[in-house]
């Protein structure tokens, strides 16, 4: 064997690794040229029978073949076991196997009503802030005038933790935690999870979701209180919409209203849902009491502001037509999937 025959042979080696269909076929190849019986170490065995003025260059063309040989084996390999990808080597993608099944899930009703109230609001400069469920008894009740006395702080509705925690009733303890943060003016909406140890029934759920505003700047007043919220009501339901404002009590506030939309069933006639009233109630609001704002640092005499809150369970039931506050959490994909 001569040189011009090795480079025929390297020829036809290359060549049978590129039509090697399967890793089966390649490795027939392999054993062939480079195997413990095959061509290469019975051409490396013949070396010595090689004139000596021609044994050098026969011999490095040899190696060049070895070399040559198993790179290309290497890179059909890999070919045919799988693509190179970010250094690991994936398996070969099987093109004729069927798609697997991916369910799609859906944004939960109680998601899609937060993201909508933070659209609207977003609209006229509100921003969202959030803060912990777990809070102590001055945020959630002291720093918002509510007295140690209240019904509410009593262990028959509030969740207490110990050392003076609890599971926030409200959201409003996180607007505590920003006017205490930060100067006036503020301008935030807080969604979030609240608790109160009411027995579940129809409407009502130990863990709730409320969204609540808070709007502090020089002369805010009760008529741009009044203005936001029929804003929302007709952006939530639509523009027919009409909204009403009955005197109310809360102590985070003074004046306090509450705040009823036209019932969305009857439009306002009176019918079951609305018990003949044809108006629901939706929120509770009011100014922001001075002595709130004490508590935060503010200054009552040179800002004013107001405050409301509303419960997006409430809101999706009636959005979506949905009848008990429960089946909101039951978790059950065919009753969430229609949303
Ligand atoms: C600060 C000061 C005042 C937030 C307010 C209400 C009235 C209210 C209820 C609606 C339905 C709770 O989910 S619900 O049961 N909320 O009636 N919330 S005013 O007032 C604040 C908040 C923060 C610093």
């Amino acid at each position: 064997m001569n040189r011009a025959e090795l480079e025929t042979l390297k020829a036809e080696a290359l060549e049978q690794v590129g039509a090697a269909e399967t890793a089966d076929a390649l490795e027939a190849v392999r054993i062939h040229y480079l195997g413990r019986k095959g061509l290469l170490p019975q051409i490396m065995k013949i070396l010595k029978d090689v004139a000596p003025e021609e044994r050098a260059a026969f011999g490095q063309g040899a190696n060049a073949l070895k070399l040559e040989l198993t790179d290309a084996l290497d890179k059909r390999s890999l070919v045919l076991h799988g693509t190179q990808s970010m250094g690991v080597n994936v398996p070969a993608f099987d093109t004729t196997l069927p798609g697997r099944w991916m369910p799609r899930g859906s944004i939960h009703p109680v998601s899609q009503v937060i993201e909508e109230a933070v659209r609207i609001f977003a609209t006229l400069g509100f921003t969202v802030a959030e803060g912990p469920d777990v809070e102590n008894g001055y945020r959630n009740f002291e720093a918002l005038n509510t007295p140690d006395y209240h019904p509410s702080l009593d262990d028959k509705d509030t969740f207490w933790l110990g050392d003076g925690l609890l599971l926030r009733t409200q959201t409003s303890p996180v607007q505590i935690r920003v006017m205490e943060q930060n100067p006036p003016p503020v301008r935030i909406v807080t969604p979030g999870r609240c608790y109160r140890r009411d027995t579940t029934d129809a409407t009502h759920s130990a863990n709730f979701h409320q969204i609540e505003g808070l709007y502090v700047d020089r002369q805010v007043s009760l008529a741009d209180l009044k203005g936001t919220l029929a804003h929302f009501a007709r952006q939530m339901m639509g523009p027919e919409v009409k909204v009403r404002f009955r005197p109310h009590f809360f102590p985070f506030t003074e004046p306090s209203v509450e705040c009823d939309f036209t019932c969305h069933v009857c439009k306002g006639s009176g019918c079951r849902v609305c018990k003949q009233s044809g108006w629901i109630e939706i929120a509770g609001a009011g100014m922001v009491d001075p002595r709130v704002f004490r508590k935060v640092g503010y200054d009552p005499e040179a800002v004013s502001g107001y405050a409301f809150g509303m419960g997006i369970e409430r809101i999706a039931m009636i959005r979506f037509g949905i009848p008990d506050i429960r089946m909101l959490y039951d978790n059950d994909v065919r009753f969430l999937k229609q949303f």
